[in-house]
């Protein structure tokens, strides 16, 4: 009801400005894992799995939008960081160009499915679909609160603070002027969280925040956790899923920048993908921190790319039955 086109708008953000750990953004051929060698892109490997032509199979019209930052890294590494946060200039020219394209495609009524790189690229994603769809709720699953502020942030990695950007409770960050409070904090629900630093545990308390950590996903089962968070929202809210892979356990997502152990299940995972689409709510998916580089092994490479895809064509509608 959100959306008025069946079309899929794909964005593919290789990104790592916003984390210390570089791979979610280089290229190797999909065919010649050489595991040594640092140079695997995150989102086209994904494509290179066939993502766009699941995707089609499942219904939708695909549109994809390619995106490449080197240029842009070298230009901004004169930049110098202010303050103790990296990459400052680089993180908002980035999320900047992607904001834009997001909000171009979803105003076109599409659905967005933005294909990361690390999630300080979720300022991008919520805030484009946010310019669209009013009243936007969003869904963040991950390991981490990602809610530092520029002040509290004690690696100054701007992957850990999207959602303070988001919510203006870090107040304006000079150098991201573009970027305006566009999510209420009574908007947001957490899924997953097992890491979160004091200082967020803090912001979460303050400001009264639904969050589910793991012990939640244990106590009331995934289920009760997903509908919890689609009655908390409301059914008038369209929503924007943030899937961070590092959510899911390690063993099930081993490539990623930051596995924390006692994640989510396979099917916990998918059941929040299959639930949220169901809802026939949503307009926007990040599947983010697919990190191909840091695998140990060709076979964790290959099950955290196909993993990033099934989540994506479980959110876009792929059933069991
Ligand atoms: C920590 C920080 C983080 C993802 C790590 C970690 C944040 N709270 N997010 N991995 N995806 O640096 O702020
Ligand atoms: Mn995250
Ligand atoms: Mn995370
Ligand atoms: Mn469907």
């Amino acid at each position: 009801k959100f959306l008025t086109t069946n079309s899929c708008a794909v964005i593919a953000a290789p990104f790592s400005g916003g984390q210390p750990k570089g791979g979610v953004e280089l290229y190797k051929s999909f065919f010649i894992c050489n595991i040594t060698n640092n140079l695997f892109r995150g989102p086209p490997r994904m494509l290179e799995a066939g993502l766009l032509d699941m995707i089609e199979g499942l219904d939708w019209k695909v549109e994809i939008q390619h995106n490449d930052f080197n240029a842009l890294e070298k230009e901004c590494k004169k930049v110098v960081d202010t303050r103790h946060i990296k990459n400052a200039s680089f993180v908002s020219k980035t999320c900047q160009t992607i904001h834009e394209q997001i909000k171009k495609h979803a105003a076109l009524g599409q659905m967005i499915l933005t294909l990361g790189g690390d999630h300080s690229l979720g300022m991008a994603t919520v805030s484009g679909t946010a310019a669209v769809h009013k009243n936007l709720g969003v869904i963040w699953v991950d390991a981490h609160a990602d809610i530092n502020t520029v002040d509290s942030t004690d690696t100054g990695n701007l992957h850990g603070c999207p959602v303070s950007f988001l919510t203006g409770l870090t107040g304006q960050v000079e150098g991201f002027e573009w970027l305006k409070p566009c999510l209420e904090t009574n908007k947001i629900c957490f899924i997953g969280l097992r890491d979160v630093d004091e200082p967020e545990k803090k912001i979460l308390k303050e400001n009264n925040i639904k969050a589910f950590s793991m012990y939640h996903v244990d106590k009331y089962g995934i289920s009760k956790v997903v509908e919890m968070c689609l009655e908390y929202l409301g059914k008038d809210t369209p929503i924007h899923l943030s899937f961070d892979v590092d959510a899911l356990d390690p063993s099930v997502a081993p490539s990623t920048g930051t596995p924390v152990r006692g994640g989510l299940s396979f099917r916990e995972g998918h059941y929040i993908c299959e639930a949220l689409h169901e809802s026939g709510q949503l307009v926007g998916i990040d599947i983010m921190e697919v990190n191909p580089a840091l695998a140990l092994s060709d076979e964790q490479q290959i099950q955290t790319i196909n993993v990033g895809c099934s989540l994506a064509r479980s959110a876009l509608g792929e059933t069991l039955l």
